[in-house]
């Protein structure tokens, strides 16, 4: 541990803490403590392992967003998210079940959901090439219409005009598992009206391994991006190759002043770094070299469209300015590692233009900040906590406990030992961020939909009490913070709304610190249940609770333009507005482009950080008095 490894904001008390972490790896005052790291014994319940503390991060790899990036001291811990649906056993039981969505307002008595005849989950071999025809049914004898949820790389999905479409795919040695793909069939007469079908295909690796292949390979997917002329711009280029070997990346003609590096850390990864200093379209081919034979190679363009500096002006106050006027907050959640993106620039800078608070995105999910007993990985935390705080933005930490996105290390945990985990864990993260986090999400979706509490890894350890010891334990640990319960779907009235207030009702009878109740809104155009969310703001109001709006979108569904979009939020930012618990309005992402339903165009700015209708309408909504 060197002591210029130190994090330069930590404050006092994490600098206490840091200071019994030395001392344990240095062998100190509990010299029989055995290392998390390397000690299989150690089920996260000893002190963190020394090599936590992120360090300064080479200029050369990252963009200049303002403020010294860090970055974790070791290798990256893998983060998988396992998904129970994949094992050996589920797919000896065949085809999985499929998923049917049924919106408001279908009868269906009269029109039945569509679905798919003849399929069933696949064993291939590395190399083999398989052809499944999806051909969707419709009761009511139309034609319906589909989409896969997301092709392996490699695969095509082909249209051939009769109603039917081919999934074509040559699984190779990186495929070796299962794999669950799945295509949604659309209900002729309303496209929201959706029955998902997956199958499981499973990749075995042949006798004769030379009978696979070998194939060229590639680059990672890029998106098209957009950047300000003479921002730094950082191109993070993986190459793939699906034989499982790592290629060579080129740059043949390198622009002006560019550079090009292999990245100190992973292998695969070559960062171009450069600052385009003139406005239009910048096209770099960037080679693909294959490491077993050399002549196999793939050239892929890489474009960037660069545009003058007032092209990303917009009329009117920021929105900052005209929350505040009204008393309440207005934020956004932010990309992990946005720094490291080709229009990282403009992204931090239209942030720090409009809004005043920001939450994590991911950085903070127990997943990605503790994947193993024992040791965390801090740096993207630390980078978003060091750009809000150069902004003077707050910080809303989310989500302390969670169902989801929990590593295998908790989900295969004792259960008589997942109480110690969940408190340390609370324990670590909230010291550490203390002075930088005022608001917490401290229990993240405890509720089904049916109003009672959702299954999960710490509802199984410790029944509902898990909710009392969470929030107990996180306002003795910050004090000043707000404390929140954070919920999905809960904007409008229903058995899961519901639900909740008896769960509030039992929590405050009980005297459980509890400040407020985030409601997330990932909603659609077609929302229209604003009565409903006025009348379930009141009910957490007279609870005397704070209300947030943590993850508010917009979704387009069907035909619904830009234009109804804006009414939307127009109308949910008026609802915060009307009611004087409401603290504070954030966007679930900050643009189009990184959104996490970025196919439906959720957000207040497009892809190329053009402001869309839906800000000018939250800023009209902030600007009335
Ligand atoms: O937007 C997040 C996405 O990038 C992640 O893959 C996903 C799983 O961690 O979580 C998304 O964010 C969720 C948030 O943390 C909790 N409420 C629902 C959000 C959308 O799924």
């Amino acid at each position: 541990m060197h002591l210029n490894s130190i994090h330069p904001r930590l404050p006092l008390v994490g600098l206490l803490v840091l200071a019994s972490q030395l001392m344990v790896a240095c062998g100190g005052s509990s010299g029989e403590t055995p290392d998390p790291t390397t000690d299989p014994s150690v089920v996260g319940s000893e002190a963190p392992s020394a090599d936590d503390q992120p360090i300064t991060e080479d200029p050369a790899f990252n963009n200049a967003v303002g403020f010294s990036v860090v970055r974790e001291p070791g290798a990256r811990l893998a983060v998988v998210e396992v998904d129970p649906e994949i094992s050996d056993a589920t797919f000896e039981l065949g085809l999985p079940e499929a998923v049917i969505t049924v919106p408001e307002g279908v009868d269906t008595t009269t029109n039945q959901a569509p679905f798919f005849e003849d399929l069933q989950n696949l064993t291939v071999e590395a190399g083999e090439i398989i052809e499944i025809v999806y051909r969707p049914q419709d009761p009511e004898g139309e034609l319906p219409g589909m989409f896969p949820e997301k092709l392996p790389q490699g695969g095509t999905f082909d249209d051939n005009f009769d109603g039917s479409k081919t999934f074509r795919w040559q699984p190779l040695q990186m495929d070796v598992g299962i794999l669950k793909f799945t295509v949604t069939a659309l209900d002729p007469e309303n496209s929201l009206y959706r029955t998902s079908q997956p199958i499981l295909i499973k990749t075995v690796l042949p006798e004769d391994l030379s009978s696979i292949p070998n194939v060229a390979p590639t680059l990672d997917t890029l998106l098209t991006y957009t950047a300000r002329v003479n921002d730094p711009v950082v191109f993070e280029l993986k190459g793939i190759d699906l034989n499982g070997t790592v290629p060579t990346l080129e740059v043949p003609n390198l622009p002006a002043g560019a550079t090009f590096n292999q990245h100190p850390r992973f292998e695969e990864v070559f960062v171009l770094k450069f600052t385009p200093t003139t406005v239009g379209e910048t096209v770099i081919d960037v080679l693909a070299r294959d490491s077993v034979d050399s002549s196999l190679t793939t050239t892929e363009a890489v474009s960037l469209s660069v545009l003058a500096a007032d092209a990303f002006d917009r009329d009117g106050s920021a929105l900052k300015a005209l929350a505040s006027n009204r008393n309440v907050q207005i934020g956004f959640a932010a990309l992990q590692s946005f720094y490291h993106q080709p229009d990282g620039a403009i992204y931090a800078s239209t942030a720090a233009q409009e809004y005043d608070i920001v939450t994590p995105e991911n950085s903070m999910k127990m997943d990605y900040l503790n994947p193993e007993p024992g040791r965390y990985q801090f740096a993207a935390t630390d980078n978003l906590v060091a750009f809000a705080n150069a902004n003077a933005m707050a910080v809303h930490g989310h989500p302390l406990v969670w169902y989801r996105q929990l590593p295998t290390w908790i989900t295969s945990s004792v259960v008589a030992e997942r109480e110690t985990h969940m408190s340390e864990y609370i324990e670590r993260v909230m010291t550490r961020y203390a002075d930088d986090v005022s608001v917490w999400d401290v229990i993240n979706e405890p509720m089904a939909d049916d109003g009672s509490l959702r299954d999960s890894v710490w509802l199984e350890a410790m029944g509902s009490e898990y909710i009392d010891k969470a929030l107990t334990q996180a306002r003795t640990l910050a004090p000043a913070a707000a404390i929140l319960i954070n919920e999905f779907d809960i904007g409008f009235a229903g058995p899961k709304f519901d639900g909740l207030v008896e769960l509030v009702d039992g929590l405050q009878e009980r005297d459980v610190p509890l400040d407020g109740i985030g409601f997330q809104m990932h909603v659609f155009t077609s929302f229209n249940q604003f009565d409903e969310l006025e009348a379930n703001f009141a009910q957490i109001a007279a609870r005397d609770l704070d209300i947030y709006i943590t993850e508010l979108d917009v979704s387009l569904d069907g035909s619904a333009t830009i234009v109804e979009q804006a009414a939307a939020y127009q109308q949910v930012v008026n609802i915060c507005l009307e009611q004087v618990r409401c603290k504070a309005i954030q966007t679930w992402g900050l643009t189009d482009q990184y959104s996490f339903r970025s196919n439906f165009d959720p957000l207040l700015f497009d892809r190329a950080y053009q402001a869309k209708p839906a800000y000018g309408a939250v800023q009209d909504a902030l600007s009335v008095n």
